[in-house]
């Protein structure tokens, strides 16, 4: 595509329930959109950092800060550019993937519109829909998580994955599993053990769990083997997995068996299609995580998840589940336990200005 410009908004969607993590607790979502203009027509993007740097080290000012000053430059300096170049253009620049990622979704959706195609085709996608499992935050006490997870069952979601941390994980786990029998339940650690924990983390292979994600830190990859030789449940890889590379590292270690992709930890769509064709040959099951995304990222992972290797439910859950207002016209629903694939060009979906504008509370346009 011809770039004339990009436009990046922050933006603060609030949250219909507070979503507390071993991290920390989000009442507003705060996130970057990013509208790549182009001769043909504009393309959506979405940024998927945080306010604080707490999931990993990029946040919402750095990555505004990054793309404006570093990465929108380089790119409109390129003029045309075809949406497998972006990672090249903006390889130079370390790390900052979710910035990179958001960048170039922009670019691709730009793209695909002009070329009347849909992003799952492009991406390779074998499903028209895709099982929907949902993250839950942690709760006042396992009688308010018993609940909450009630509700969500009632729903239809298939797959229930519980936060956990350190004091907060045990009888949590017990009290789920007690009410609701058999159903797939996982765990998400994100990063808030070590392996002085060892023992209570083993307690977890009582509860015949998919799979533990993201036990230790970023940079355990080591420490992760060493847990996964001692624990009977399969340990899942989110934060570590920084990029295809670091996918193949902690595959060769027995650091994980089973990896969550997410596009904008890994700098792209098209790095995580390489992850999950890595991992499809290794016999690797991969699945589809989620950073809260608002409808342009949520089609963007509907799409992604229905690639063929993306063999466990995904944190692909309906709009409604964070939102009461989304920023496309038709946000994702839940219709028997599955979300949709859009089938439009591009990301499918439309952006809906009224709801943008509403959200907005920073915008900067750049032009060649
Ligand atoms: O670890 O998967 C995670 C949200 C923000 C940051 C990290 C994570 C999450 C979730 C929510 O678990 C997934 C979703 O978008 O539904
Ligand atoms: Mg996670």
């Amino acid at each position: 595509v011809a770039l004339e410009g990009f436009e990046l908004r922050v933006l603060h969607l609030p949250l219909v329930s507070p979503f507390t993590t071993s991290f920390g607790t989000d009442t507003v979502r705060e996130v970057i959109i990013v509208r790549a203009l182009t001769a043909d027509g504009d393309g959506w993007g979405e940024i998927v950092t945080g306010e604080a740097p707490l999931y990993s080290s990029e946040y919402t000012q750095g990555a505004w800060d990054m793309a404006l000053r570093f990465m929108v430059p380089a790119l409109l300096d390129q003029g045309a550019i075809a949406p497998h170049e972006v990672a090249g253009v903006l390889r130079p620049f370390v790390g900052h993937r979710m910035a990179k990622a958001g960048l170039e979704l922009a670019v691709l959706d730009a793209a695909l519109r002009a070329e009347g195609r849909p992003l799952g085709e492009y991406l390779g996608a074998v499903h028209d829909r895709v099982p929907s499992g949902v993250s839950v935050g942690i709760q006042r006490d396992p009688a308010a998580l018993v609940d909450v997870v009630g509700g969500y069952l009632d729903e239809g979601y298939v797959r229930i994955k519980i936060k956990i941390k350190p004091g907060r994980d045990i009888a949590e786990t017990a009290a789920v599993r007690d009410a609701f029998g058999g159903i797939p339940l996982q765990v998400d650690a994100n990063s808030a053990y070590t392996l002085a924990d060892i023992d209570t983390l083993a307690e977890l292979d009582r509860y015949d769990l998919l799979l533990i994600e993201q036990p230790l830190e970023e940079d355990d990859i080591v420490d992760h083997a060493t847990l996964a030789r001692q624990l009977r449940t399969p340990i899942c890889l989110d934060e570590s997995i920084v990029s295809a590379k670091a996918a193949r590292d902690a595959l060769a270690l027995g650091s994980a068996s089973i990896i969550n992709i997410k596009a904008g930890r890994i700098g792209g769509y098209l790095e995580a299609v390489d992850i999950h064709d890595l991992c499809v040959a290794a016999g690797v099951p991969v699945w589809c995580g989620g950073m809260l995304e608002t409808g342009i990222g949520r089609a963007a992972n509907a799409a992604l998840a229905a690639l063929p290797g993306f063999t466990l439910p995904g944190d692909v859950s309906a709009s409604s589940r964070f939102y009461t207002r989304d920023i496309v016209t038709e946000p994702a629903v839940l219709e028997d336990g599955h979300v949709r694939v859009p089938t439009g060009h591009g990301l499918g979906v439309e952006i809906d200005p009224v709801a943008m504008e509403d959200f907005t509370v920073a915008l900067e346009v750049l032009r060649r």
